[in-house]
């Protein structure tokens, strides 16, 4: 087992329902450490970058100005396998087919309004993080 870091967002569907609390207790009831934590207010521009990957999808317009409609709260998690770790906290992108107990599951309105983001690997974990984190906002 190896000790990793995964980046996270809580979505403004979360932060407007006040539930950033609930969220975090979740992922440190799970197992993973909050390592860095800021709450910001994302600018289109730093939305489209961060979802790049998904440009040319359907949803990504939505996405946007969904990702940029409240503030989000952006951290580091920390922890053994954190990055798969995360992703079984989190459940199924669509909250209807998550697993009972995850975040989505209990937390998410829909498909778009899923709570949460976290990075579905180690690679893309470290671009992200260093997409809105300097390293010495990271306290390990
Ligand atoms: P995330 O990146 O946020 O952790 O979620 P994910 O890997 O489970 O989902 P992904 O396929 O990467 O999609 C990114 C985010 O786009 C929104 N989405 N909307 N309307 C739709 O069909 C649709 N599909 C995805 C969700 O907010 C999803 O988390
Ligand atoms: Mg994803």
């Amino acid at each position: 087992m190896a000790t990793e870091r995964t980046f996270s967002i809580i979505k403004p569907d979360a932060t407007r329902r006040n539930l950033t609390g609930a969220v975090t207790k979740m992922l440190e009831d799970g197992g993973l450490r909050v390592v860095a934590s800021k709450r910001i207010h994302m600018t289109r521009e730093q939305a489209e970058g961060f979802y790049g990957v998904h440009r040319e999808r359907p949803f990504f317009n939505d996405l946007c100005t969904f990702m940029t409609s409240g503030p989000v709260v952006v951290q580091v998690l920390e922890g053994e396998n954190a990055v798969a770790r995360n992703r079984e906290i989190m459940g199924a992108t669509n909250p209807e087919n998550a697993d009972e107990g995850t975040i989505r599951k209990v937390h998410a309105e829909s498909i778009e309004a899923n709570s949460v983001h976290g990075s579905d690997s180690l690679e893309n974990a470290k671009i992200e993080i260093d997409y809105f984190f300097k390293p010495e906002e990271i306290v390990g």
